[in-house]
């Protein structure tokens, strides 16, 4: 229900195009701090220019670098507004608090809101609550929600076992997510049961360090043809000498459907 008591429905397709998902994530200089820059993506324009020529559905921001740098034509490409980010300092048990409302997401003109979810953590009721409290606000403007479904903490052996990937895809199922964003170990075989385990939530893959270009093409062609509803990268984009061309690539295999051969015609 809206705020005002009609029955909204969660409006996905804005996020989409041909029913694929091509997001280019840019709130690492939160996570990871200053060390994933250069001189130029260090500059939130150079980034969101990226993303506009690159032919982005979405880009994935923190609140701060949303209201200062999402003006003018950039705001072609739908944004998706983090409420939850914290650095890689404090060496706590993970935990990732909301510092940004639904609310405040909108008044900046987010077509859907991101959280993340260290599930397995000491602190995972914490966040399960607040994700709970983000799911019930998001739809009642009709909005989705994103799950950055990352295992972690200190109960966590291997966080990208097969089991707890396939875990974790349930687990956002089960809170209420429309999207979740997973990882992908390489076992497809594995993926397409994390598939399973989503159900009706869709599944965006995450990109990971950089890594060789072709490698990349190849799993994003893999995840893409067992089912996911696309991908959600961020340095394998922007921290490319070549970010015009990886992003055509990824554009073709992702939204055209072409295989990671005929994509990497794009990266010569
Ligand atoms: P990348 O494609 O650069 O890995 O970005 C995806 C992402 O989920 C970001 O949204 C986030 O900042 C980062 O990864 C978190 O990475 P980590 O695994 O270090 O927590």
């Amino acid at each position: 229900m809206s705020p005002r008591g009609e029955a909204l429905s969660i409006n996905m397709n804005r996020l989409l195009h041909k029913g694929k998902a091509l997001f280019l994530a840019y709130d690492q200089g939160m996570e990871h701090g200053p060390r994933d820059f250069d001189k130029k993506n260090v500059d939130p324009e150079h980034v969101l220019n990226i993303a506009l020529e690159g032919g982005y559905t979405g880009i994935i921001l923190l609140p701060g670098v949303a209201e200062k740098y999402y003006h003018g034509a950039i705001r072609d490409i739908p944004l998706i507004v983090k409420l939850n980010g914290k650095t890689s300092l404090a060496k706590i048990d993970p935990i990732s608090r909301q510092f940004c409302s639904v609310e405040r997401a909108i008044k900046m003109g987010a077509s859907a809101v991101g959280y993340t979810i260290y599930d397995g953590s000491p602190n995972e009721p914490e966040m399960f609550k607040e994700f709970g409290k983000i799911v019930e606000e998001a739809h009642d403007y009709g909005i989705p929600v994103i799950a950055w479904m990352y295992p972690r903490g200190r109960f966590i052996k291997d966080d990208e076992s097969n089991e707890i990937l396939a875990y974790s895809a349930r687990v956002g199922l089960e809170l209420g997510a429309d999207v979740l964003k997973l990882k992908f170990n390489g076992d497809i075989d594995n993926f397409k049961w994390m598939l399973r385990c989503a159900g009706r939530a869709k599944v965006v893959v995450a990109g990971g360090n950089k890594t060789d270009p072709k490698q990349f093409l190849n799993d994003v062609s893999k995840v893409v043809s067992a089912g996911a509803m696309g991908i959600a990268v961020g340095r394998n984009v922007w921290q490319s000498d070549r970010p015009f061309s990886i992003s055509k690539a990824l554009r073709s295999v992702v939204i055209d459907g072409k295989s990671a051969l005929e994509a990497s015609k794009f990266l010569h």
